[in-house]
């Protein structure tokens, strides 16, 4: 109910996209962070919310919010994305009526059209949960890994191979920390841009093992300053997966179209729609 209305307040289209409105303003107006923008750990949190889904057990995923609470949000997975929660509170204080876990994942979805990606089209529908909804610990990737893993953990959620490489092409967005991964760089010169430049850097350039003490990673012979995971290289080891890889490096708008369509699926996982597929908003970015 809304400023004494005797009816509910049911939120339309026309809501969602001044939630989306604001949350492309705030990452317009706060350029103070990283490499210039928070969209790239607002992608994350989107997708570390919604990766935990589990289809044998229909359990995990963006429906309810379960990262609001100590036990997930100390997973070390999710080292860091405190910046994005935080970063979307005051728009929750602005919008008492939506869900933590319909802001996270609509706040995925306005950031990679924000930062030049494709629409992705998104339904409101989702309940935060309490803390019994919490998931245990290990449910995402480990980045010291291999194809075997990237396969098991995907696999879980119920991607194929195709799914699984376009998805892993949101790493063309925003760079490891070493204080919250150990991992350390960007993948790409221009990790505030949504692009096909993760999977064009896989193929064309020589990746390395970096020298130092931190965790294995891989670093560009050619400038010494870009980094792969060994996740990332193991899309160019395994042959299911580089044929994937080799079709996003050379069609940017393949990628853009296959990418739009499993971000979505990823954050509708396990997530018990009234609406039907057709009935998604597609929001007006800012100019
Ligand atoms: Fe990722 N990711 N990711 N990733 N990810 C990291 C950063 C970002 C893995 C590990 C890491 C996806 C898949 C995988 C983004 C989006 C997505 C970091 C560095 C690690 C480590 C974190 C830090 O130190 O700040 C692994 C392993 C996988 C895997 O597939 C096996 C997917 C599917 C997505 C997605 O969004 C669909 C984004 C964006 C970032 C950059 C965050 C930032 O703060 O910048």
């Amino acid at each position: 109910y809304l400023n004494g209305e005797k009816k509910p307040f049911v939120p339309g289209q026309a809501d969602y996209q001044k939630v989306y409105d604001e949350i492309a303003r705030k990452l317009a107006d706060e350029t103070d962070y990283d490499d210039g923008s928070y969209g790239p750990v607002l992608v994350r949190l989107a997708w570390h919310a919604s990766g935990t889904y589990d289809k044998e057990t229909n359990t995990g995923g963006s429906n309810g919010a379960t990262m609001r609470f100590a036990p997930e949000s100390g997973h070390g997975a999710n080292a860091g994305l405190k910046t994005a929660r935080d970063f979307l509170e005051p728009i929750k204080a602005q919008f008492p009526w939506i869900t933590y876990s319909d802001l996270w994942t609509l706040a995925g979805s306005a950031a990679i059209q924000e930062l030049g990606g494709p629409v992705v089209p998104w339904r409101p529908g989702r309940e935060d949960k309490e803390i019994v909804a919490c998931t245990p610990d290990g449910r995402l990737p480990d980045a010291s890994q291999g194809h075997r893993h990237i396969r098991d953990v995907f696999g879980r959620m119920g991607f194929d191979d195709r799914e699984m490489v376009a998805l892993c092409g949101a790493h063309a967005l925003g760079r490891a920390h070493t204080d919250r991964s150990g991992f350390d760089g960007p993948w790409d010169f221009s990790p505030t841009v949504f692009s096909n430049e993760f999977f064009r850097l896989l193929v064309e350039e020589k990746w390395n093992q970096r020298k130092w003490n931190g965790p294995a990673q891989f670093t560009d012979k050619t400038t010494s300053t870009l980094m792969m995971l060994p996740t990332d290289i193991a899309l160019i080891k395994d042959k299911g997966f580089k044929s994937h890889v080799e079709r996003y490096a050379k069609d940017s708008d393949v990628f853009f179209k296959e990418f739009s369509d499993v971000y979505v699926k990823l954050l509708e996982l396990g997530v018990p729609f009234q609406s039907k597929p057709e009935d998604r908003f597609v929001f007006k970015a800012s100019e």
